[in-house]
């Protein structure tokens, strides 16, 4: 995968504390036999080691698998992502927030072909999509839609508020955003026919697919309720 060829639509975001301890590869195959199509490594509590060795098996599994698109990144550590490919290890690109990394800087080290996304701004969303230089951003990744436990601080004002987004924020983003969008934070199969009718590009979902008692069959009524939505 590349950033000219990517799918968006349907993103498991995942690392070992989201899997109630069962093993991140084993739940990424069935993701992507499920039929979703893009995958980012996460985890505030793994070493970069261990970063490293997951993202080898999540590669490993992409390839087993032969899914037709779908792309590998890793959230915040342009440092494992660099570490893996100099270990042989096919990773796509990086997923950063406005305080991780700066995009430039990845683009500089990854290369043009690199997949780069950034968590677009919590405070004043449309101006800052507007505002933003887009040449090294492949996609934006926005929420929450609902609030969430898996990322408590996810939308957190100045002030200490969580601000979710209403769907008619998201429908303005998905029309003025330069770059694809992707939205998540609580998001569940029951949300996504209002979501995809915002327009934007994708969904993405940790403890709906991750946590599920059945991640295949959790994430196959994610695939298939999106894409019907959106036909
Ligand atoms: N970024 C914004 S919200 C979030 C991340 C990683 C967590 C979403 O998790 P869940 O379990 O799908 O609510
Ligand atoms: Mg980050």
């Amino acid at each position: 995968m590349n950033r000219r060829d990517f799918d968006l639509s349907a993103y498991l975001v995942i690392g070992p504390e989201n899997t109630l301890g069962r093993p991140v590869e084993d739940i990424i195959e069935q993701a992507i036999r499920a039929g979703m199509s893009f995958i980012q490594i996460r985890s505030k509590e793994a070493s970069a080691r261990q970063l490293i060795e997951w993202t080898g098996r999540a590669s490993s599994v992409i390839a087993k698998t032969r899914p037709a698109k779908v792309a590998l990144v890793v959230n915040d550590r342009l440092d494992v992502v660099l570490a893996a490919r100099d270990q042989g290890i096919k990773v796509d690109g990086i997923h950063v927030g406005q305080s991780d990394i700066p995009v430039d800087v990845c683009r500089k080290y990854l290369g043009e072909d690199a997949i780069i996304g950034l968590s677009a701004r919590t405070d004043q969303l449309i101006e800052y999509v507007q505002s933003v230089d887009p040449s090294d951003i492949d996609y934006f990744g926005a929420g929450p839609l609902h609030e969430t436990a898996t990322k408590p601080d996810c939308g957190l004002s100045p002030t200490g508020q969580v601000i979710t987004r209403s769907l008619d924020e998201l429908s303005e983003l998905a029309r003025l955003s330069p770059v694809p969008v992707v939205v998540g934070g609580g998001v569940k199969a029951s949300d996504l026919k209002e979501l995809a009718a915002t327009g934007v590009d994708g969904f993405f979902v940790v403890s709906a697919v991750a946590g599920a008692a059945d991640p295949y069959r959790a994430a196959r009524e994610l695939v298939t309720t999106w894409q019907a939505a959106k036909r």
